[in-house]
């Protein structure tokens, strides 16, 4: 027995460095499968990148990797060229789903299979949140233990999204690409920019230049204003595409456009504006057909319509769908359609069906809200669902598929409670257990799963004016709607997330990000 105690101490004397099992993390959006085994890896300063695969994209992912993890850790990484003991290693290989992995760790290596580097991409963003430290105390003796253990995963839905308003407020390609990096995190795979509406055109046309001198010159409140010149656009098109996200260029038509009306008249069909936000302009002469409304900075919606009956706004369409889709890699092109309060029915479907039919011939699939079901759809297109069910149905009926963006769940722009400082609570206030505890099949018995591309949280931004405003409002609710894209629904529950989203909140504390600290949540 003496014997036994000795072999007691010297256990716990060797092993003294406690490291919590693989199944103890906290890992946003919730892994398909966790299993723990005996021992740990340790990373330190010797550990080595590996990467195995002909795929021009592995040298990319190992340097971004290497950059968060100095970030984390105050390591920086090499990489080897050989497999070898102490070594991170990302190995394409055969057979698996595109965005799937498989990552196991032991006491020689931390690996990651997958067949695409998408799915080699997510292995390393769960390594990240494997590593026990936030960056602001970094461990003293410089080295990590991550817990033994095998984790299979794969996507639920493939389409995982958000939605930043840039028209309403702008936002810089700075601040896009530092939303880029926090949203790839949670294994976001879509950006929808909504790059024009009533306040402002955010995207260079080069057929159409005033859009942006002029219908970019302005935002809601009336300071600022910018827009994207197609090379920025690009930049940030490419920025995304590395962390494998794909930006969705958005246009809002025919309703949502005072800024173009304010550019261009004749694109008007003589619609006023709203007095309340209205801007005078030199050009501008209030609602004569045919001349430019003036600039708008209030937040009225649905007072604007393009003429649908000139062909003037058809050959003005096709240049701007032309162009963007050109800057564009990702399948979509979303052609807004919301709101065309001012457009009646019978101008705006065939409007709809002409966008489509453009949309089409410049080589993208049709995206649209809900609305614009009451057109005839391609099978092709998507209805993004936000208000209207029996919209998303109509579209369903069609052949379509839906992207679900309830309002009353998805919507970033909604206040928390009635205390929150920032956002609007037209549809609902979303606290953060509303806004994980839903799922996309379970709203509407028509909408069912095969129906379903996958789930986008929009931030509309009449309230939202710096990086920090989009951050609060963004996390953590973009989180639970991640982990609700990601994770099967029977592996989920708020029991276990709001566990999980604590620790989250300890790293961002540490990077200095400013999210909501949901009373809801021990923090
Ligand atoms: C409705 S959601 C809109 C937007 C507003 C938003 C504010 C949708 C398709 N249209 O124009 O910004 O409400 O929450």
């Amino acid at each position: 027995s003496i014997l036994f105690l000795i072999a007691v101490i010297g256990f716990y004397s060797c092993s003294n460095e406690k490291v919590a099992p693989l199944t103890a993390h906290s890992i946003i959006p919730l892994p398909v499968s966790v299993s723990d085994s005996k021992g740990s890896f340790s990373l330190n300063a010797d550990t080595k990148i590996v990467t195995i695969g002909e795929n021009s994209q592995l040298a990319l992912l190992s340097e971004l990797f290497k950059s968060d993890i100095q970030s984390l850790t105050g390591i920086l990484l090499s990489s080897s060229e050989q497999e070898q003991e102490n070594a991170i290693v990302f190995e394409i290989t055969s057979g698996m789903n595109p965005e799937a992995y498989k990552l196991s760790v032991d006491k020689n290596q931390i690996r990651v299979i997958a067949s695409d580097v998408a799915g080699l991409f997510y292995g390393a963003q769960t390594i990240k949140q494997l590593i026990p430290s936030h960056g602001a105390n970094k461990a003293k003796n410089n080295k990590f233990l991550v817990a033994a253990g095998t984790i299979e995963d794969a996507p639920e839905y493939g389409y995982r999204g958000m939605m930043l308003d840039v028209a309403r407020h702008f936002f810089s390609v700075e601040d896009v690409k530092h939303l880029i990096d926090q949203i790839a995190e949670y294994k976001i795979n879509h950006l929808h920019l909504h790059l024009s509406d009533d306040q402002g055109w955010r995207i260079e046309i080069k057929s159409w230049p005033l859009l942006t001198t002029i219908g970019g010159s302005t935002q809601v409140g009336g300071q600022g204003g910018g827009f994207y010149t197609q090379e920025d656009y690009k930049d940030i098109v490419k920025y995304a595409q590395d962390r494998f996200i794909t930006i969705v260029p958005e246009i809002d038509m025919p309703g949502h456009t005072n800024s173009a009306l304010a550019s261009y008249g004749e694109l008007n069909p003589g619609i006023t504006v709203p007095e309340k936000g209205a801007l005078r302009y030199d050009r501008t002469n209030l609602g004569v057909d045919g001349m430019a409304t003036p600039l708008y900075t209030g937040i009225e919606v649905g007072f604007s319509t393009l003429a649908t009956n000139k062909e003037v706004t058809y050959r003005f369409i096709e240049d701007v769908i032309r162009e963007i889709s050109e800057l564009t890699p990702g399948p979509y092109f979303h052609i807004g359609g919301d709101e065309s309060h001012v457009t009646a029915m019978e101008d705006y479907i065939p409007f709809i069906e002409r966008a489509q039919e453009i949309v089409t011939k410049y080589g993208k699939k049709t995206l649209g809200w809900d609305e614009v079901a009451h057109a005839k759809l391609l099978p092709t297109s998507v209805a993004q669902y936000w208000a209207k069910a029996e919209n998303a149905i109509m579209a369903i009926e069609q052949g379509s598929q839906v992207l679900m963006s309830p309002a009353v769940k998805a919507y970033l722009d909604m206040q928390y409670d009635s205390t929150t400082h920032l956002g609007l609570h037209w549809a609902a206030y979303i606290e953060l257990d509303e806004a994980y505890n839903w799922d996309p099949t379970e709203l509407e018995e028509q909408i069912k799963r095969e129906n379903i591309l996958g789930v986008e949280a929009p931030l509309w931004t009449e309230t939202i004016v710096t990086r920090s405003d989009i951050e609060y409002m963004t996390f953590p609710r973009l989180t639970a709607i991640a982990e609700i894209g990601w994770t099967p629904k029977n592996l989920r529950n708020w029991e276990s997330y709001s566990k999980r989203i604590a620790w989250h909140g300890q790293r961002w504390e540490a990077q200095g990000k400013n999210f909501y600290k949901s009373p809801k949540v021990e923090w």
